[in-house]
C-alpha cells in the first residue's frame, strides 16, 4: 500500500491539474498529483491551440512561459470569412493591446509537467483514482492503484482537475449540482499537416457545404478543422477529399489553401456542458471536470485556467489567513466567467457553422450578425474582448 500525505491532492495532469500544482507550490503549498493515463499519452494529445491573454500572463506570472514566447504565434486579430466575404477583426485597437497567442495545448502540458518533474515534485502516473472519500471532513482522502499497488492520498483538500469523463463531478452528491447541457447536430474533423499555413491569422469561415477553421501551430504545422455530420466517420475522408473541402469553405477571391501530408486526423463531437456548482466539502472541481464548451471560440483549456486562479487563491487563502472566505466563493466567481465562455462559444458556433438550408430564415440571420461586426466597431469590439479573453477584473464588480 502506498500511502501519501499532503496538503492538496489533484486528480489529473492536463491542464487544470498542472497549472493548480504549479500556482500552490509557487505558494509554499505541497500537492501531489495522480494521472490515470502514462506520460506519453498525456503530452501526446493534441487539443487546443489558442492561450487567451490571461492564461499567457499566467504562465509568465509562474515563471513557465519561456518556450511559449519564443515558439508561439502572437496574434492581433482574426479573420471571419461568410460566403467567400471575408473580414478582419482586430484585437490590439480593440481590447487596449490584448492578443492572442497561438501554442498547443501538448506544447503547455509538456512545458509544465517537465517544470514540476524536474523540481522533483510527486507526479504519478498511470494511477488512476478510484474514489474520493469524507470530502464532508477536514481531512479528506483519494483512493487510487499505481501499477497494480493500491494507493491513498491523505490531505487537506482534493481538487478533481480530471475532465468530463473524471471521478471528480461524479463525487459530488448528486442534490448538490444542477445540470446544463446541449449538444449540437454537427462535429469537428481537425487535422496537423506538415505545410506553412496559409494564413498569418486565424480563419473562421461559414460556407454552405459547413463550417471551415484555419488555425496553425508552426511555421511548418497547420491546424484545420471541417464541420462534419455527428454520424461521420474518419474513413469518410481521404486526405485530398480533406483539402478539397477545405480550400472551397475557406476560399475567397486572390487567397489560395497550401495543402501537405496529415500527420493526425480525428473527429470530436461538440458539446456545451456545465453544473452551477463545482465545490462540496473540501472537494473542488476545476475545468473540464465543470464544464465543457464547443472549441469553436478557443475557450476550452483557457477557462481550465481561469478556474484554477480563483480555486488556488482560495487556497492560498486558507493556509495564509485561516480564511475559507474565497473557496467559500469559489463556485460563484468561477461561474461568472464561464457563463460568459458559454454564451460566447456558443455564439461562435451558432454564427459559423451550417444548420439550416442555404437562404434559410437562420441563414439570414447569420448573415446579418456577420455583416454588423463588418460595419460596427462596437459590435467587432464584443467579438474581440471575449475572443482574447476578459481581464479578470471584468467579473469583480
Ligand atoms: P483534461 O481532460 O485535459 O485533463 C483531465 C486529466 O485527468 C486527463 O489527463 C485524464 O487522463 C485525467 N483523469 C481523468 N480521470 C482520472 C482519474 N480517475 N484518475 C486520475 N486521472 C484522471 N479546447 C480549446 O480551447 N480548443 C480546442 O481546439 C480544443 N480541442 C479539443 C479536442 C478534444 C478531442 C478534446 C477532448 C478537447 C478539446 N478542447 C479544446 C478542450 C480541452 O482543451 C480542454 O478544455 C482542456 O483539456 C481542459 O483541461 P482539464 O480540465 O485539465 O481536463
Ligand atoms: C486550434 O488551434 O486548435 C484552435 C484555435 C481556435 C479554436 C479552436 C481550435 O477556436
Amino acid at each position: 500500500m502506498i500511502q501519501l500525505k499532503t496538503q492538496v491532492g489533484i486528480i489529473g495532469a492536463g491542464p487544470a491539474g498542472m497549472f493548480l500544482a504549479h500556482w500552490l507550490r509557487k505558494f509554499g503549498i505541497q500537492s501531489v498529483i495522480l494521472e490515470r493515463k502514462s506520460r506519453s499519452n498525456v503530452e501526446g494529445r493534441v487539443r487546443a491551440g489558442l492561450l487567451e491573454q490571461n492564461t499567457q500572463d499566467i504562465l509568465k506570472f509562474l515563471g513557465l512561459a519561456d518556450r511559449m514566447v519564443q515558439q508561439g504565434h502572437l496574434h492581433d486579430g482574426v479573420k471571419l470569412s461568410f460566403d467567400g466575404r471575408r473580414i478582419r477583426v482586430p484585437f490590439g485597437e480593440l481590447t487596449g493591446g490584448r492578443q492572442i497567442m497561438i501554442y498547443g495545448q501538448r506544447e503547455v502540458i509538456k512545458d509544465l509537467t517537465e517544470a514540476w518533474l524536474g523540481q522533483d515534485e510527486r507526479l504519478l502516473f498511470e494511477a488512476p483514482a478510484h474514489e474520493i472519500k469524507d470530502i464532508d471532513t477536514d481531512h479528506p482522502s483519494i483512493h487510487f492503484e499505481h501499477i497494480g499497488e493500491k494507493g491513498i492520498i491523505e490531505c487537506d483538500f482534493v481538487a478533481a482537475c480530471d475532465g468530463f469523463h473524471g471521478l471528480g463531478r461524479k463525487t459530488l452528491p448528486r442534490h448538490a449540482y444542477r445540470e446544463y447541457t446541449t449538444s449540437y447536430p454537427f462535429s469537428w474533423l481537425g487535422i496537423l499537416a506538415h505545410v506553412t499555413p496559409s494564413t498569418d491569422e486565424l480563419i473562421y469561415a461559414y460556407h454552405e457545404r459547413g463550417f471551415a477553421l484555419h488555425s496553425l501551430r508552426s511555421e511548418t504545422v497547420s491546424r484545420l478543422y471541417l464541420q462534419v455530420d455527428n454520424e461521420d466517420h474518419i474513413h469518410n475522408w481521404p486526405d485530398d477529399k480533406i483539402w478539397e473541402e477545405l480550400a472551397v469553405r475557406l476560399g475567397t477571391e486572390g487567397w489560395s489553401l497550401q495543402s501537405g501530408p496529415i500527420f493526425d486526423k480525428s473527429i470530436t463531437p461538440m458539446r456545451s456542458f456545465m453544473i452551477d456548482n463545482m465545490q462540496y466539502g473540501r472537494l473542488f472541481l476545476a475545468g473540464d471536470a465543470a464544464h465543457i464548451v464547443p472549441p469553436t471560440g478557443g475557450k476550452g483549456m483557457n477557462l481550465a485556467i481561469a478556474d484554477v486562479k480563483h480555486l488556488a487563491e482560495g487556497l492560498i487563502d486558507f493556509y495564509e489567513k485561516n480564511s475559507m472566505t474565497r473557496l467559500q466563493k469559489y463556485t460563484q466567481t468561477a461561474l461568472k466567467r464561464v457563463w460568459r465562455a458559454q454564451e460566447f462559444s456558443n455564439f461562435m458556433t451558432q454564427l459559423f457553422h451550417k444548420r439550416d438550408a442555404h437562404g434559410s430564415f437562420q441563414y439570414q440571420l447569420q448573415k446579418a450578425k456577420f455583416d454588423y461586426i463588418g460595419t460596427s466597431k462596437q459590435y467587432a469590439a464584443t467579438i474581440a474582448e471575449n475572443y482574447v479573453g476578459l481581464p479578470f477584473e471584468t467579473f469583480q464588480q
